[in-house]
């Protein structure tokens, strides 16, 4: 039951690195527009659970919108404007995802952020995603703005080497992770999903990742 360290949360910041920070809550007068927007995104560019190189099926089921879109298949990651599944222009980012994203970035200290890309992860009670770092994206310098919606999740947050001890951090519905400068290509994943009903989105948890990849 986390509802109420949650809700005591709302508006608060927590400092996860020298240039990373959740903003607590940040989302939440944006959701009532997020969720048709992911509704018609799902309904254009399917969720669906990409093959890594080495064969592994990723466990989170992933969608984009936006000019470049990250996928996974047996030849690696990269951004593509096109979505595999389909042969079609990723769906375009829908402006009230560019309002809340730059706000977010501007709120944590990155003004004039414009991410060309968002990737929508979808996951259900037990996914999870093994510690890594984001490295498909050309220009570094540029931030990474996070939104957690529906069931929470726990975040781990390392150093620059895998080895390198975690925090755990844990993430909730309408809070926005901004991460740059020197904590971008900090190491990090999220623990397998404790099986949780939300409200609004029911057993499941979006998070949406909103990157200036090309
Ligand atoms: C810290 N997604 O899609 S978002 C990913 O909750 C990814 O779905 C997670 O990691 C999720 O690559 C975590 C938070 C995040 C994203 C990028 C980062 C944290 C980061 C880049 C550097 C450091
Ligand atoms: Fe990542």
């Amino acid at each position: 039951m986390f509802d109420l360290l949650a809700s005591t949360l709302i508006g608060t910041r927590d400092s996860l690195g020298e240039q990373a920070c959740v903003l607590r809550g940040f989302a939440l007068p944006y959701v009532p527009e997020l969720l048709p927007e992911i509704e018609h995104i799902a309904s254009a560019a399917p969720l669906r659970n990409m093959v890594t190189a080495g064969g592994h099926t990723i466990s989170v089921a992933l969608t984009n919108c936006g000019a470049l879109g990250w996928t996974s298949d047996r030849r690696g990651y990269r951004y593509a404007a096109h979505d595999p599944a389909t042969g079609l222009a990723w769906p375009a980012m829908p402006a009230v995802f560019l309002r809340l994203a730059s706000l977010a970035a501007a709120a944590a200290g990155f003004d004039n952020f414009q991410p060309d890309a968002c990737l929508i992860n979808r996951y259900l009670p037990g996914n999870r995603l093994s510690l890594h770092q984001d490295k498909n994206e050309k220009d570094f310098r540029e931030p990474i703005v996070s939104v957690s919606l529906g069931i929470p999740a726990m975040f781990l947050f390392g150093g620059h080497q895998r080895s390198d001890k975690t925090q755990r951090i844990p993430l909730f519905h309408g809070d926005v992770a901004v991460w740059g400068g020197a904590d971008r290509m900090r190491y990090h994943g999220v623990m397998p999903l404790k099986e949780e009903n939300h409200p609004l989105l029911g057993v499941r948890r979006i998070n949406m990742t909103f990157r200036k990849a090309g």
